[in-house]
């Protein structure tokens, strides 16, 4: 397939200034009038042809000025719409094409889901509806007609404001016609229509304009739009008070659609969301379930800035909106919510995604320099690492700089398509910085392992740091660079006092920047052995080695002033038994009863300080990191039993503990959503969970009934899941029940198919399969794929890896199915192959004929082509 370069960039010959468009609604036979006003670039070639990228468009007629084209003028493919001799000046080229929505599987370019009309253009579906210049340095102003029966879509949506609708007498059609001021991309594009229900609320910005914001879902199910409203509401001010920005639009609309491939999408004021990511009731969604709702509705709103108005020059630069709109809805999250609950979470899904992509043949930098399929680069490490790259330049210079960089850079390119050097020049002059060793996170893949050990001299109360740094090869990249590498530190005594210890290295915030391969930070004045507590709040995307005894760790536990640490320090030690374990190396029976007793002391000391926190430190290091950590030769079932024997003992410690945290911690009052209520919930289910570890009887009694009583489905899944690990008709019952209880919600029976697909047993692939033909399972809904198969492969770490090659040989023949209806998400199934290498020998040699077979097959789509080949390179 064909590469596309970053070094090959060139602006276009042709741009666009105003785009028409007028689209009549069909569910087979949908046509579309493009009136496009082109002109050349001056910066592009003189004299070139004007070459329109198609997809699967089928042409009805083009004319040029108004004049119809004869065929000896232009030419024409699915692919592509050639003009060859178009005029030196400005012109208008109208493009009559008919689409099949029904068809569209892909769910790219203009579908149905669930009979209403909906479209996905980011990155290259707008070629799917009609020709174009698809890429989003090309930037117009949309006027969108849409028609449509007024039965089958009453609701009509586009963006922009609508400025006028009416009805086309005698035909029992109708009509809405949007417009969008502000110029954009095709890949903002968007349209729908359908039968929906709305609720909404009038918003009053901080310039004093007023917003309808509405939110669109399916019919009867407005009320569980409602937290969705709230969190828009909540994310409109909050960017307005944090970083100034204002919305631009008189409407402000979310469509929530069943059948999408990703979460939601950032389209000019009609975002269209994933249903999942909007629909919440204290019946049907989980604390987690609201949680990513916030984040999601916020992320999107956030790009009407970072995205929007300004947007990216061309795909290489996906990372500028992403990775800094990431940045800014997790900053929203920690406002919101608990900021150090907040980063232990996101660092467990940088390192559980981004670090393990990192290690896989699939690294690559957080600005790509080629690809064959962009949809396969919105990527753990261009979203989650990019966000990390926007933290580490705030750490880096400072939060008053930060705003300042901010402002220069939307003021400066406001309305245009922009690069990473765009970005990070509005910073490197408000600070006077030279950026351009920091930029290496940029282009540098991989992730850096930082190795510190420490000298203490009594004598001369002296303490030194020694850091060295290394970034292992990735594809294309053998040899590494040192990275400017923020650590935010601070040192702590071993009886808990704050140590003042003195460096001129360190900022006034306690950062020190390590920007060389080796380096050594000297500390004076410290008057008793310190423990370094390094990298606080995870202030770098780094690995680290540190020279710390298990003993150390637990002081950081106890004392340390930063919460990151705390808990990092505890999983830092439940890791190195863990990792002793699995790999069959002795481990000293008294170092497993010291953390369960420091992990007791806690709970009985400050869990309920901070229920929340509490659950994250009682939760072990899961099967997937431990693999991670191993990293070669892994035997996932050595690792799956140490980490059960881990639980079991812990539980066995704190049982008098847990047993009176389930107690005190039981819900009174109605269910909120709210971050402290959701901590007390967390706790109280990670000691269910603990306790059915240390004694699977009463567990199995204490989930049961907490399956059948609980008031809200955080309990009642949390419950239910502990009974995953515990066989027996007692857990078949309760999954009846709950299948029968929730027979009509697809997305509460999503939870139910990702419960059973990560069962760690035998018999759990009979069990997919069987759960394959259940009437509310389908192969084409991106949703019931990725709770049944996609869990199967990503949380299923033993029949996954099953040593048979069982759950290989399973995920090869369902990624060969869903390729031929929707390349994107059988791409992404695909990807669970990423760290094979990584596995014992049996494995490995499985994994490798059935990524060979896929690789093998003809018309492969590029989406799964691209990642076969490059998981074998
Ligand atoms: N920008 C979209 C993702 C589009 C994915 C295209 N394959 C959602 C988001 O990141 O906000
Ligand atoms: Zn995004």
């Amino acid at each position: 397939a064909q590469i596309v370069r970053l070094e090959d960039y060139r602006p276009s010959d042709f741009l666009i200034d105003r785009v028409e468009l007028d689209v009549r609604l069909h569910p087979t036979a949908t046509r579309v009038t493009a009136t496009l006003s082109l002109r050349p670039n001056p910066k592009g070639r003189a004299d070139a042809p004007l070459v329109l990228d198609g997809d699967e468009v089928s042409l009805t007629s083009v004319a040029l000025d108004g004049r119809p084209l004869p065929d000896s003028e232009f030419e024409a493919s699915p692919q592509s719409l050639t003009i060859t001799q178009p005029p030196r000046g400005p012109f208008t080229l109208t493009i009559e094409t008919e689409i099949d929505p029904t068809s569209n599987t892909k769910l790219m370019g203009l579908y149905r889901s669930s009979g209403n009309y909906c479209t996905q253009c980011e990155a290259e579906g707008f070629r799917r509806i009609t020709y174009f210049l698809d890429r989003p340095d090309v930037m117009a102003v949309y006027t969108t007609r849409i028609e449509a029966d007024k039965d089958e879509a009453p609701v009509l949506l586009g963006n922009g404001n609508r400025i006028e609708a009416g009805e086309i007498a005698g035909t029992g059609r109708h009509y809405a016609v949007w417009h969008d001021p502000h110029p954009k991309p095709s890949y903002l594009f968007a349209l729908v229509g359908g039968r929906l229900g709305r609720v909404g609320k009038t918003f009053r910005t901080m310039g004093g304009r007023e917003v309808e914001l509405a939110i669109y879902v399916e019919a009867g199910k407005e009320s569980r739009a409602d937290y969705a409203l709230d969190a828009l509401e909540r994310s409109m001010r909050w960017d307005e008070r944090v970083f100034g920005r204002e919305y631009d639009l008189d409407v402000f609309n979310i469509v929530a659609v069943s059948d999408f491939n990703m979460g939601a999408m950032e389209n000019k004021g009609l975002n269209i969301f994933n249903d999942k990511y909007v629909l919440a009731s204290p019946e049907t969604a989980t604390d987690v379930d609201y949680a990513n709702i916030e984040a999601i509705i916020a992320h999107e709103y956030f790009h009407n800035w970072s995205g929007n108005r300004v947007t990216c020059r061309d795909w290489f630069q996906l990372c500028l909106k992403e990775g800094l709109t990431v940045f800014r809805d997790q900053e929203f999250s920690s406002d919101e919510r608990s900021r150090p609950v907040h980063r232990i979470a996101e660092v467990k899904t940088l390192r559980a995604r981004q670090f393990l992509e990192d290690a896989s043949p699939l690294s690559h930098p957080v600005r790509p320099t080629q690809y064959r399929e962009i949809n396969n680069f919105y990527t753990a490490t261009v979203y989650e690492k990019g966000a990390e790259i926007v933290r580490m330049l705030k750490t880096i210079i400072g939060p008053e700089d930060f705003r300042r960089g901010m402002d220069l850079y939307f003021e400066r390119c406001d309305g245009t398509a922009a690069t990473v050097e765009d970005f990070l020049a509005a910073f490197a002059e408000v600070t006077g910085h030279d950026l351009s060793h920091f930029a290496r996170w940029y282009a540098q893949a991989g992730t850096p392992r930082v190795t510190v050990t420490g000298t203490y001299d009594p004598a001369a109360k002296t303490y030194r740091l020694d850091f060295t740094q290394a970034t292992p090869p990735t594809p294309g990249q053998p040899d590494k660079e040192p990275m400017a590498i923020p650590v935010a530190l601070g040192l702590v005594s071993r009886d808990g006092e704050p140590l003042q210890a003195a460096s001129d290295r360190v900022s006034p915030q306690g950062v020190f920047l390590l920007d060389k391969a080796a380096d050594s930070l000297a500390f004076t004045g410290v008057t008793s052995q310190p423990v370094p507590s390094l990298f606080r709040e995870f202030s770098a995307p780094v690995r680290t080695s540190l020279d710390l005894s298990n003993e150390e760790l637990l002081v950081l536990l106890r004392h340390d002033s930063d919460a990151f640490n705390r808990w990092q320090a505890t999983q830092t030690v439940a890791m190195r038994l863990l990792v002793a374990q699995a790999k069959g190396d002795a481990v000293a029976d008294s170092d497993l009863a010291d953390l369960a007793s420091a992990l007791c002391a806690f709970m009985e000391a400050d869990a309920l300080d901070d229920p929340a926190f509490a659950a994250l430190v009682l939760a072990l290091p899961s099967e997937a990191d431990i693999a991670q950590e191993i990293g070669r030769d892994i035997d996932p079932d050595a690792i799956h039993h140490a980490r059960k024997a881990m639980r079991r003992r812990i539980g066995q410690a704190c049982r008098e503990t847990l047993h009176r945290f389930r107690d005190s911690l039981a819900e009174r009052g109605p269910y909120s959503p709210d971050a402290a209520s959701a901590g007390r919930r967390a706790l109280r289910n990670a000691s269910l969970d603990l306790l059915a570890a240390a004694d699977a009887a009463l567990g199995e009694q204490l989930a049961v009934e907490q399956v059948d009583d609980a008031g809200n489905m955080t309990d009642r899944l949390a419950a239910l899941g502990v009974l995953m690990t515990l066989p027996g008709d007692a857990r078949e019952a309760a999954l009846a029940r709950f299948e029968e209880r929730y027979r009509d919600e697809p997305l509460v029976l999503d939870k139910w198919f990702t419960l059973q697909a990560a069962i760690p047993e035998d018999g759990t692939l009979e069990r997919v399969r069987r759960l394959m033909e259940h009437q509310a399972f389908a192969i084409g809904n991106p949703n019931r794929v990725r709770a049944l198969v996609g869990s199967f492969a990503m949380l299923n770490q033993v029949r996954f890896n099953a040593k048979d090659g069982s759950g290989y040989d399973f995920l090869a023949d369902i990624v060969l199915q869903v390729d031929e209806l929707n390349p994107q998400l059988a791409a992404r199934l695909l990807t669970s192959f990423s760290s094979w290498r990584m596995m014992e020998k049996t494995r490995q040699t499985h994994a490798k004929n059935a990524l060979q077979r896929i690789a093998g097959k003809p018309n492969l789509s590029r989406d799964v082509g691209d990642i076969a080949a490059r998981s074998l390179e």
